[in-house]
């Protein structure tokens, strides 16, 4: 059990930390939560600051979710060989963990402590979590993203759309009842925090990419 709580909260941590926030600082001085979208994630660096920032972020944002499935199974593994718990049986435990890492890793990348629980919406955090988990549904997640980018120009209608790819693909994959709750539940989460960009859809008013941004929310 401490095992498992110290893997959420160094996931919550990772997760937390405020990549697209401290690009802005760096790089302009500004807060990125006051410009664009309001969002600290990729798409909004992309608009505020550029490409390269703007890569650099994704691929941060990516491993950090992947970081904190990969350290949650590492240290319930590691804990449970050196203190080897009465009657409980670590394989039955580090699924639920790792899940749970999971989405604590998404919620601190929306909700990080560093920013006043502000942050981005987890689609990055979140295929690194997916990735990590089983990388055929996070391919093909992302090979979705990737196709209704192409074809609408619009990443939070493309992320939308991802998320909703990655539920139906854990479910057609058969993937065990822990994995299955945790992308059903950071799936309809990362839908969730799109909130504001689907009105928009639906408005006919959410900017494509290269197009000027929307108010900051
Ligand atoms: O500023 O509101 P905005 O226009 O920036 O931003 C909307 C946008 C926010 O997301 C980002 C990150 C972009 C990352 C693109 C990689 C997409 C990979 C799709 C995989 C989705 C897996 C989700 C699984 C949830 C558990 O949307």
């Amino acid at each position: 059990w401490m095992a498992s709580a110290a893997a959420l909260a160094v996931a919550y941590l990772l997760g937390a930390t405020p990549t697209g926030y401290l690009a802005g600082r760096l790089l302009k001085g500004i807060d990125i939560r006051q410009h664009g979208s309001g969002s600290t994630g990729a798409t909004n660096v992309l608009r505020i600051l550029g490409k390269w920032p703007a890569l650099a972020v994704f691929v941060v944002d990516v491993l950090k979710g992947a970081a904190a499935v990969a350290f949650a199974g590492w240290l319930t593994q590691w804990l449970s060989s050196v203190v080897a718990p009465a009657g409980l049986d670590p394989n039955n435990l580090l699924p639920w963990t790792i899940c749970l890492a999971g989405l604590a890793a998404l919620l601190g990348h929306s909700r990080s402590v560093w920013l006043g629980f502000s942050g981005g919406k987890s689609v990055a955090t979140g295929l690194g979590v997916v990735l990590a988990l089983s990388w055929p549904v996070g391919l093909g997640a992302f090979a979705v993203f990737g196709v209704a980018l192409a074809a609408s120009r619009i990443v939070s209608l493309s992320s939308v759309l991802a998320s909703s790819a990655a539920i139906v693909l854990v479910l057609v994959l058969e993937q065990p009842l822990p994995y299955r709750l945790l992308v059903i539940a950071g799936g309809l989460y990362v839908i969730a925090r799109h909130r504001a960009n689907i009105q928009r859809l639906l408005a006919g008013t959410e900017p494509r990419l290269g197009q000027a941004s929307p108010s900051p929310r």
